[in-house]
């Protein structure tokens, strides 16, 4: 596969069929109030099928409206699905600052909210999966569940990923926050993680300076011999580069 996204791929196409994105509350127990996120069904959606689903987390600046504000996900995905190239999977979009307040205002810097996005993982575990698995037509094992997200959902997804393979079986690291746990943390057992994971995709652009990061992780993979890939893209810490990884990777999702 080119690891360049052909020109158009993020624009509005006519007369294409269109998915559905909307908006969703849960009830969170580890946060104890309800929450919001986005859903976005594909063109075609029938609630007979039985989806895969991908959750595709926000960075540190932003809510579960970040993704649908800067990147436009439906579009991106309208498109390639009118060109044949993607399975038809649920996308959801969380909000991974889990604690009551979660906007992303005042301080984003704020431990008690670098705390919140650590605390996202009981949020997803407990409360969001079992929510989508029981209000959508979900495939629901680890084999048909994929968690991806960029810089702080980046490192949300190595982290979570990683640490909960009886739930993903794919996972995606798009220019990862130093919320990343070290690489030994990441994968103490990787001949235990390669024979679950089905895809371990990092990605991150060649002028940023969160670089090291991703960079980190991919030495030791590949030190250890671990199956992923590793792309360093022309960019930034910024939505070009984000857009591209989404139409890159979820390409590979569930095939
Ligand atoms: C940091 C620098 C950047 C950090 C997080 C970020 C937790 C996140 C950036 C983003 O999500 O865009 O030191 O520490």
């Amino acid at each position: 596969m080119n690891f360049v996204a052909p020109a158009g791929f993020d624009q509005y196409r006519e007369n294409i069929p269109r998915g559905v994105i909307k908006t969703v509350e849960y009830n969170s127990t580890t946060v104890g109030n309800l929450r919001k996120a986005l859903v976005y069904t594909p063109p075609e959606y029938s609630s007979e099928g039985t989806y895969p689903v991908l959750y595709l987390l926000h960075g540190i600046g932003g809510d579960e409206t970040e993704w649908y504000n800067h990147g436009g996900p439906q579009i991106i995905l309208d498109n390639l699905y009118a060109d044949n190239l993607l399975e038809p999977m649920i996308v959801v979009l969380p909000n991974g600052r889990a604690m009551p307040n979660d906007r992303a205002e005042g301080d984003l810097f704020d431990p008690e909210k670098i705390a919140a996005f650590e605390r996202f993982e009981s949020d997803l575990i407990d409360d969001l999966i079992p929510y989508i698995d029981s209000n959508y037509p979900t495939n629901c094992d680890r084999e048909n569940r994929a968690i991806a997200g960029l810089s702080m959902g980046g490192g949300q997804s190595l982290n979570i990923g990683l640490h909960n393979m009886n739930s993903f079986a794919w996972v995606g690291a798009f220019s990862a926050a130093p919320n990343t746990k070290t690489p030994e943390q990441l994968v103490p057992d990787p001949e235990e993680v390669s024979a679950l994971l089905r895809l371990l995709w990092l990605s991150c652009g060649d002028q940023d300076n969160l670089l090291h990061i991703s960079v980190g992780v991919h030495d030791y993979l590949q030190q250890q011999g671990m199956a992923h890939i590793w792309y360093e893209e022309s960019g930034g810490h910024d939505w070009s580069v984000w857009r591209n990884d989404l139409y890159l990777f979820s390409q590979r999702l569930f095939k």
